[in-house]
């Protein structure tokens, strides 16, 4: 890893908050993406639609710089960056998560480790490590889990690697243990989700909440957001079932076909998340129900869940944006050339119903 010459720290604030990723500049030279087994594979390039966008007001907060974290100031072109990616890519969200990772390492001709813990956080964490074992000079990771990371913590600080989180948040010190976190506001997702379902179902009847897997704070989050916003606006709504679906689509169908025969009368379904949707989608046709029967909300923005809003069975899909890669490298860029970025970027995150579904299904992932 090349280092470069310890720079006068940067007069010019360079926090990411402009709300657009800018200068990222096409490098030439040929990536090679490794997985944790070492195989290389050159990553197809591919450009990066939709790639995520700090809102205005997403990196306002306290900032970073090496000066505060500790470690020497490196040239990214020469470094290698790590990435863990947290859940099998079974989940259209990590396949576009990871796609993104990739494109912009090939895009930059930064050589990328990946791993992937198939959902599993002890395979997590032995993953980070490895990966700093091999060499990683810098991580992204998206974590599986809020809690539980002091092990590889310690590693990569005795180090001074820097760290970006994408995704869910992990609960340690930013700028300390981590440089910065990227990720989406999911009390506001939660928020936006309740105001789609108290749209749906005029605001009166039973619903349902099929909640995300237990232990990151995009459940504990996007539950609070709704449940609030619920009984903020909308006192006849009464959420009368809540379990979880583990994200997953075989397990939100199995849920569902158990609600539908507890809750007859059920009027909507909140699901944490699209793949749950589209199982919830599943249950419903299999007990013989019909499009617009049961109001179904659901959060990832994902092609399949889109598609299902323009065949009539979701009601309303809040996006939550996978899509990091040129913010991550543009925060490590940024970061390693001694410049300031902030400990909290937050996304922008759209939305879709049936009056920009067929529209917009270009811009899901
Ligand atoms: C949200 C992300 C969630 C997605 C799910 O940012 O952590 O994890 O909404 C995924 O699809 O399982």
């Amino acid at each position: 890893m090349k280092h470069i010459a310890p720079l006068r720290r940067a007069s010019v604030r360079t926090l990411l908050a402009t709300g657009l990723v800018t200068g990222l500049a096409l490098t030439a030279g040929c990536a090679k993406s490794e997985d944790s087994s070492g195989n290389d594979k050159a990553s197809a390039q591919q450009e990066d639609p939709g790639q995520v966008v700090a809102s205005p007001s997403g990196g306002s907060g306290p900032s970073c710089t090496i000066d505060s974290y500790g470690g020497a100031k490196v040239d990214l072109k020469s470094a290698t960056v790590g990435f863990s990616q947290s859940e099998k890519e079974a989940n259209p969200f990590r396949i576009a998560e990871t796609a993104s990772i990739k494109a912009e390492a090939q895009k930059r001709g930064v050589k990328l480790l990946t791993s992937n813990a198939q959902s599993q956080f002890s395979k997590q964490i032995s993953d980070v490590q490895d990966l700093i074992a091999k060499g990683a000079d810098l991580l992204v990771i998206a974590p599986l889990n809020s809690d539980g990371w002091e092990p590889v913590l310690r590693t990569a600080s005795a180090k001074h690697i820097p760290i970006v989180t994408i995704d869910r948040k992990i609960n340690a010190a930013a700028c300390k243990d981590y440089v910065s976190f990227i990720g989406s506001d999911f009390v506001e997702q939660g928020r936006r989700a309740a105001d789609q379902m108290i749209e749906a179902t005029g605001g009166k009847g039973e619903v349902a909440i099929l909640l995300g897997a237990a232990g990151n704070n995009v459940t504990t989050e996007r539950t609070k957001g709704f449940e609030d916003r619920i009984k903020e606006k909308a006192p006849g709504l009464e959420i009368v079932f809540r379990q979880t679906g583990d994200f997953a689509r075989e397990k939100g169908q199995s849920v569902t076909e158990n609600l539908i025969q507890s809750k007859p009368g059920i009027k909507g379904i909140y699901a944490e998340n699209d793949e749950m949707g589209l199982g919830a989608v599943n249950a419903l046709k299999g007990a013989g129900k019909k499009p617009g029967d049961v109001k179904i909300v659901t959060i990832d923005g994902t092609r399949n869940a889109v598609q299902s809003i323009v065949d009539g069975w979701i009601d309303g899909v809040i996006e939550s944006n996978p899509r990091f890669g040129p913010l991550a490298f543009q925060t490590l860029d940024t970061f390693t050339q001694g410049q300031e970025v902030a400990q909290d970027i937050v996304i922008q995150d759209s939305s879709y119903t049936e009056s920009n579904a067929k529209a917009d299904l270009g811009k899901a992932y």
